[in-house]
Formats: C-alpha cells, structure tokens, sequence
C-alpha cells in the first residue's frame, strides 16, 4: 500500500519538496574538497527514488519517512520529532527544559522568551532560589494548529502541568516562540487547539485545586478552592478569558463547528485525598459554550482576577456557559471524532467509553433538560479505558491501560447496539506492551484521519528490551491499522516520557526552513541592543563594546573560524557574547561554548545568539565551537583573558 498515494500527492513530489535536508549528508572530506557551498549538488542521490514504508514500517537508509511525529516527552519538558513509520528520532526541540546542547534557558533570546509573561510572583520565588527561570516542565501534550478542522503548519501548542504554563513552537524553524504563565489556574493538564474555524483559542485545563486569591489565608478551607478553564489567544499569546468550573479538568478537545469545548473532571468530588477522589459513581464531562462565554465577555460580564476576565460557570452559577454531563466515575481521555459529531470520553475506572452526540448539545441547554440525553452509545471495552483513536472509516480505538491492550471498536455500530440491535460493536483486540495511555493514529484528530498507522504510547516496557537499570524505557509500539485487524508491528523505547503524540503529512510542513533568516523575530532584543551599540549584526563583527563593567563582545563566524581569536575582559565583568552565524549552507550550525563557565549556545545557520555570564576569576579560558562544523572544527577556537582587578 502506497500511504501517500492516498493523499493524492505523490511520492516524487514529496521528495522533491523535503530533499533539501539530506544535503549534508556527504562525507566531510568530500565536503572539504568540494568546498562548503558545493554540498547541496548531493541531493540528487536521494530524490528521484521511490520507495514505500516496508510493510514492517521500515524506512530504507536515505530514504525519508512518511509523516512527521510530534511526541511530548513529560517530565522531560522538550517536544521530539521523530519519523513515523520508523520510529527513527529526528530532532528533539527544548521548550520547559534547560537544554545543554542549545543553550536553551540560557541564551539571552530564550531567557527573554521564559520571562515574557512571568508573573511577580514567580520571579520572586525563582530569585529566592538563585534562578532567573524555571528549568523543568511536564509537556503532555502537543497538537498543531488547524484552520476549517485541518491542521495548518503554522504552529504546534503544548502545555506545562508542573509549572502551569503553555508554550508554543514556530513551524518554520521548529523553535519555541511564546510561553505563557496561566494566572488562577493551578497545573495545566488537557490543551487543545480550536478546530473551527481556525485556532483562535488554544484551551487549557487547569488540573489542581486552589483558592482563587492563594495567599495562604483560606488554604485549608476547601471550600474556597476552585478550577479554572482557559482561553489562550493564540496569536497574541496572552489569556482571552477563563472559567470557572465545578470539579478539577483533566483532558480537553473541541469540536468541527467551533461551538463547543469539552473537559473531563475525575474530581467532581473536590476531594483532596485519593477515596475521597473516587467517592462518587458519577463525575462529569463539562461542556463550554464558546459563543456565550464570548457574549458575556464582549458585554462587560466577567469578573477581572489578576488581570484576566473570568467568567463563573460552576454548576451553583446556573449560568449558560457550562453544562455537567454525568459520566462513570474518574472518566479520563476527551476525543472528538473525525465524523464532526462524536465525542468519546474514556471511563479509566469504568469499562466503557461514553458516546456523546454534540448535535444533541443545544438541547441540554435549556433549563430542566435530561443532561444524559446527548449519550448515544456507551460500549463496553474492556478494562482502564484512557485515550480514543479514530481512523477515516468510522472506528475508534482505545487504549486499554490495565488489560494491556487496543480495542478497535466502530462508533455506528456502537449507536446501534445502545439503541438495543443485536450487534458487537467490539472489532479487534491487540495486545500491547504494557500499560498504553495516549495512542494516535495519523492525523486522527482532524478531518483528515488517514487508515494506515497508529502508535501505541506504552507507559512500560518491562522485558522488551535489554535491561538498563531500574529506570526502563517506555514503549511506543507502531501498528498497522490498514486491515480489518490491527498488527503490531515495531517497538519503540523511549525515554521519560511522552503522554501523547501526533502525526502530520510532510506537504503540511512545507514552510519548514534550513536556513534562518537574518531579521528573524528570535534575536530582535539583541539586534536592538547592537543598534544602540552601533554595531550591524548582518555586517561582519568583530567588536567589543565596555558599558561600566558590562562588556559586550559581538562575532560572526564562518566554518572554521570565530571573527575574534580572543578578547579581553577584567575580573568580575558582566560579558555577553553575541555570535552571529555567517554561513548560509543547510545545516551548517555552529556553537558557542566558553570553558569552564556553564555557557554553550547553538548557533545555526544565518542565526544570531547570546548569552551574559560574569567572569568571576583571572585567567585564560578557551572558548570553542561545540557543533562538529568542519575538519578544522577542533581548531574553531579563541582565548578569553579576564585580567586581575587591579588594586
Ligand atoms: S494524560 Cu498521560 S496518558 Cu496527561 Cu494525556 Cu492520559
Ligand atoms: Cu563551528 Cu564547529
Ligand atoms: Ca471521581
């Protein structure tokens, strides 16, 4: 089966358009003798051929996957690229985590990304513990944004449940751009972009419980405690207007007509402890009213809490934003189908997965409705339901946490069965390995659901690959969904720990680039420092500018040489290095790194880059390039003197 065939772009295109990126591939001597900007011509190599995916998933050497994979990575904070459909590891990309080979939570740029929309508050507790920002992040999941219910390219969104924030990664050069602090809420858990029309709004669910004002005077009194859902303005990056809600929010999706949003709530108890948690028979599915929250907002009716509009949808409030619809106890996945009408909420304690038909949510609406009368199915699939998958042919898979499994169900037959036909709507059941949470098929999530992969996010991996310690791999497992059973077909360990994943055809991705571009938005604080200081960053550099004890050096570089060779500064100097990549060529990225100081930055092609460091002690310390750019790369290097302070 020829996957791309399906998409109605043929493989030779698609090769034609990515091909680019193998250009490096050349051996460095032959780069050498070709001189640098020779190397594109060995792109033809790869671009006329055209093979398929191995039935086994397999991608032979030189030849390009099918799909990009998005995977969050947990507590690890970055987002990963990997190929799909074999599992190879593209590219990881820094977001909540501090990343020693980019230089990222260090570079001036990325600090100023981090500190954009950090609250008082954060910077007082950050200071109090010796840092400009927080280096860690749990990211659980990352999805694209869509225009009319389709991803768009443009960028991917990502939530951090440690620290409450949400951060967004520019297409384009697949760098973090934004991240964002949530005010009120506590612990952002679900996100997901809006479908309809575009994603005006990236969703957010707030996780935790807490007083709304948490200044420590009510912090036992429960009853104080609230949940917060909340709008993000995904263009301008700041907080459209929030919620609040009965119950915490643990996964979120939104529908194809941009009318609704949905959470779920395992905690409608507001219990702290893990029985009172499980107490009830029922927790819910909350359902947003996007236009009415949007009237109320334009009309003046909210309440402003720390600089955000908040409006109160809690069950008490009887309001028109909300509706709580039952669901077995601690439901947990939210996934709307590729049908438009679909919504499938996972019962995690409960065996089955709840059927909701949004066409039936207007009526639950009006005062006094049965809030149930929007479930159409609620089929029964087997022990720890967590995630829904969907295919283009009307099946859903889910992800079976304790009987270890995928269960490929098919929604109509599902309706039909709750409505009292004799019909098993259950269609196949693998096994996984072990314990799956998120699964996803290819581009599952939008109205583009393709019939070919899906991967299968394993929370253990246990004997299936050689032992390294006590902390193990996870387990993201390919299959093959083509065939009326699903066939396992490759393992894939990962490291801690990605929650969920998505899948994206490469001519979505087509305004991916190689080369930066010099007026890039990423560096324009330090362009404009370099304006004060009368230095052009698209000139060659090779100056040092001393303000007090600031001193600011600038360089540019060109493989295999930095402009500067050395650089003078005096003991107990604020230095800042700017370093601006002159090369051109496709992958040609060099580094910055400065013995013995705690400094490395990665500078890619045309790119520009900075980093402040104080140096505290007399002496000479060698800077070098740590990104392998040429033979003569050892040789990329240069001496900085920090003269005695004198007297
Ligand atoms: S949650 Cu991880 S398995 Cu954070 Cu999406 Cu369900
Ligand atoms: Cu430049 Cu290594
Ligand atoms: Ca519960």
């Amino acid at each position: 089966m020829d996957k791309t065939e399906q998409k109605g772009l043929s493989r030779r295109s698609l090769f034609g358009a990515t091909a680019g990126s193998v250009a490096l591939a050349g051996s460095l001597p032959g780069r050498l003798a070709l001189g640098i900007g020779g190397i594109g011509a060995v792109t033809a190599a790869t671009s006329g051929a055209a093979l398929a995916a191995g039935a086994d998933g397999s991608i032979a050497p030189g030849q390009l996957d099918d799909y990009y994979g998005f995977w969050s990575s947990g507590q690890a904070g970055e987002l990963r690229i990997l190929g799909i459909p074999s599992m190879r590891e593209l590219m990881r990309v820094p977001v909540f985590n501090r990343c020693s080979a980019t230089g990222w939570g260090q570079t001036n740029e990325s600090l100023h990304i981090h500190q954009r929309t950090m609250s008082e508050k954060t910077k007082k507790h950050l200071a109090a513990n010796g840092k400009k920002i927080h280096d860690n992040g749990d990211l659980h999941h990352v999805h694209m944004s869509f225009t009319e219910g389709k991803y768009d390219g443009r960028f991917l969104f990502m939530n951090d449940k440690a620290n409450t924030r949400v951060a967004r990664v520019r297409c384009d050069v697949m760098k973090t751009d934004a991240i964002l602090e949530i005010p009120n809420a506590k612990g952002i858990h679900g996100l997901r972009p809006q479908k309809w029309p575009r994603s005006n709004y990236v969703f957010c669910n707030g996780e935790d419980e807490a007083p709304l004002i948490n200044d420590g005077s009510t912090m036992r009194d429960v009853s104080t405690y609230v949940n917060i859902f909340t709008a993000v303005d995904a263009d301008a990056w700041q907080v459209a207007w929030q919620v609040q809600v009965s119950g915490n929010l643990d996964n979120c999706d939104a529908d194809y007509t941009g009318k609704w949003a949905f959470s779920t709530s395992y905690n409608s108890e507001m219990g702290m402890t893990l029985a009172e948690m499980t107490e009830s028979e029922m927790d819910h599915v909350v359902v947003f009213n996007i236009e009415e929250i949007e009237k109320a907002i334009a009309a003046g009716q909210y309440e402003e809490i720390n600089g955000v509009k908040v409006v109160d949808g809690r069950k008490e409030a009887k309001s028109q934003f909300t509706r709580y619809i039952p669901i077995a106890n601690n439901p947990h996945g939210c996934n709307m189908a590729p049908d438009k009408k679909h919504l499938c909420v996972a019962g995690k304690l409960s065996p089955t997965v709840t059927v909701l038909d949004i066409t039936k949510f207007d009526a639950i609406f009006y005062e006094g409705a049965d809030l149930r009368s929007a479930v159409v199915a609620e089929p029964e699939v087997g022990l720890g339901p967590l995630h829904t998958a969907f295919d283009g042919r009307g099946n859903a898979y889910t992800s079976l946490f304790l009987d270890s499994q995928v269960v490929k169900w098919n929604i109509e037959d599902a309706i039909r069965a709750y409505a009292g036909e004799k019909v098993d709507p259950i269609k196949h059941k693998l096994d996984v390995h072990y314990q799956p949470g998120h699964l996803k098929t290819v581009m599952g999530e939008t109205l583009d659901a393709t019939n070919d992969w899906m991967v299968c996010l394993c929370k253990f991996s246990k004997d299936r690959f050689l032992n390294v310690g006590p902390l193990k791999a996870e387990n993201d497992q390919l299959i093959d969904i083509s065939g009326d059973e699903m066939k396992l077909v490759h393992d894939g360990p990962t490291f801690a720990e990605p929650h969920d994943a998505i899948a994206v055809h490469p001519s979505i991705m087509s305004g991916i680039k190689s080369v930066w571009e010099r007026q890039d938005p990423m560096w324009a604080e330090t362009r404009k420092q370099a304006e004060a200081d009368g230095i052009n960053l698209d000139d060659w550099c090779e100056t040092v500018i001393r303000d007090g004890n600031k001193v600011r050096v600038y360089m540019s570089s060109v493989a295999p040489s930095f402009s500067l060779s050395e650089f003078t500064v005096q003991e107990g100097d604020e230095v800042t290095v700017i370093v601006t990549n002159m090369d051109e060529i496709d992958d040609l990225t060099h580094g910055f790194t400065m013995g013995n100081h705690g400094v490395a930055m990665e500078v890619g092609p045309q790119q520009t880059s900075s980093v402040t460091f104080v140096a505290a002690n007399a002496g000479v310390y060698w800077y070098y390039c740590q990104w392998f750019c040429h033979a003569l790369h050892m040789e990329m290097r240069g001496r900085m003197f920090v003269e005695p302070k004198k007297g």
